[in-house]
């Protein structure tokens, strides 16, 4: 048993609590990692603020990290301590039936207890000092300053590569570029449309540019966020608050009969019916990323999809994390793909609810807490 700091969502809607917290080192099949950076996703903040209905208080959240292997548990043959590694919300048993269909990433060997906010024995490493267990999150709980993950959950990563940056491929940057690449096999030449341009948003576009699209339409309520999208690939934006009349009508007209791809990466419903709407008659694809709130529907006239469009949905960006992961940061590390002005804030685990004031008020992009 070792004592760490960490940033525990005691309650729905509360801000997080920094505090000393214990934690048991790794059993078998688990690894025990010294987290060097962690990502603020809007995944944590639609969990710490109660709309997640899987969210189970106490936990300890956050899933876009990077760290180094600081002890292996019984059985762990794919990594040895001091190996610098990503954690996976998304792991890679390579067993499971989903591991051995090539149409999905979404491994389920250990999916009902990660859902728990367990570890796959049924039981939490995270305590509070008093002993009240503390809940994992998305299998990997990286707003700690060590945490324990399931080897088949941890991408091993080149030791050169700087946590800083890195940890974003945990979920942003994997997450938008692996829904062009993986999810939507967008061809060279194909117009898309972006809707929301923050964390995930931004990488979708990078992805988009990498696919070789010749139109990439931004659609964000910020016009803050114009610049860096422009910088990213984004050739028109779109702020639906300036559009007279109908948004779908203007989208369709501006890419002519409308999009080969839409993606929609806000989270909001009413967003995700103007992305399927916006998409070509006959071909169009439209993507869904965004996580929307507990109860939420999506809703269109069946006659959308009748007339050729399609409504598909992306975890992970399609990624299986233990191959993919540790190639995205070679295409980073070669230049291939940018991340460092994404990262517009860093912050000390101090002020991790910074962060999410940040990330509301339309201010940062990635905000990574470095320990
Ligand atoms: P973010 O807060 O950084 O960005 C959201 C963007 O959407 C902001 O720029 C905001 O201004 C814009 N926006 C909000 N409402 C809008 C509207 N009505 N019209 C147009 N733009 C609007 O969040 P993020 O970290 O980029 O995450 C985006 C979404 O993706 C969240 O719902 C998150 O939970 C989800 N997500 C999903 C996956 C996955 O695997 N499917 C992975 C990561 C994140
Ligand atoms: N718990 C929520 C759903 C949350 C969700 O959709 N999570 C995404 C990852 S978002 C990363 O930022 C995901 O991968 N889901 C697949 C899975 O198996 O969890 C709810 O609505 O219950
Ligand atoms: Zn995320």
């Amino acid at each position: 048993m070792i004592r760490t700091r960490a940033a525990v969502a005691v309650a729905p809607g509360k801000p997080l609590e920094i505090m000393e917290v214990n934690l048991e080192g790794p059993k078998k099949g688990e690894v025990l990692v010294e987290i060097k950076a962690t990502g603020l996703c809007h995944t944590d903040e639609f969990t710490r603020s109660g709309d997640d209905p899987e969210g189970i208080f106490p936990a300890i959240l956050g899933h876009e990290g990077a760290g180094i292997v600081v002890e292996v548990g019984e059985g762990v043959t794919s990594l040895e301590v001091g190996d610098h590694v990503i954690p996976l919300y998304t792991p890679e048993c390579r067993e499971c039936e989903y591991c051995l269909n090539p149409k999905t990433n979404l491994c389920q060997a250990i999916r009902s207890t990660q859902g728990a906010g367990l570890l796959p024995d049924g039981s939490t490493r995270f305590s509070m000092l008093d002993g009240t267990p503390i809940h994992h999150y998305m299998g990997c709980s990286t707003f700690a300053n060590h945490t324990v993950v399931p080897e088949i959950a941890l991408a091993k990563i080149r030791k050169d590569a700087p946590f800083d940056k890195v940890c974003y491929i945990g979920c942003g940057v994997t997450t938008g570029i692996g829904a062009v690449i993986n999810t939507a096999k967008v061809e060279i030449g194909s117009r898309a449309i972006v809707f929301g341009l923050g964390g995930i948003g931004l990488n979708v576009i990078q992805g988009l540019r990498l696919a070789g699209a010749d139109q990439i339409i931004g659609v964000d309520l910020n016009p803050g966020k114009v610049e860096m999208a422009t910088r990213f690939g984004m050739t028109d934006f779109v702020n639906p608050s300036e559009v007279d009349g109908d948004l779908v009508a203007h989208l369709v007209e501006l890419t002519k009969g409308g999009a080969d791809y839409t993606f929609d990466a806000t989270g909001n419903v009413n967003v995700m019916r103007t992305a399927l709407e916006a998409a070509h008659k006959g071909w169009g694809e439209s993507i869904i990323i965004g996580v929307a709130p507990a109860g939420a529907e999506i809703s269109t006239r069946p006659f959308q999809l009748v007339t050729g469009r399609s409504w598909r949905g992306t975890a992970f960006g399609g990624a299986a994390g233990r191959t993919d992961v540790p190639r995205i940061v070679d295409w980073y590390m070669d230049g291939k793909i940018e991340i460092d002005p994404m990262i517009t804030h860093k912050l000390s685990l101090d002020e991790i609810n910074h962060g999410f004031e940040l990330m509301h008020e339309g201010k940062s992009i990635r905000a990574v807490v470095e320990f």
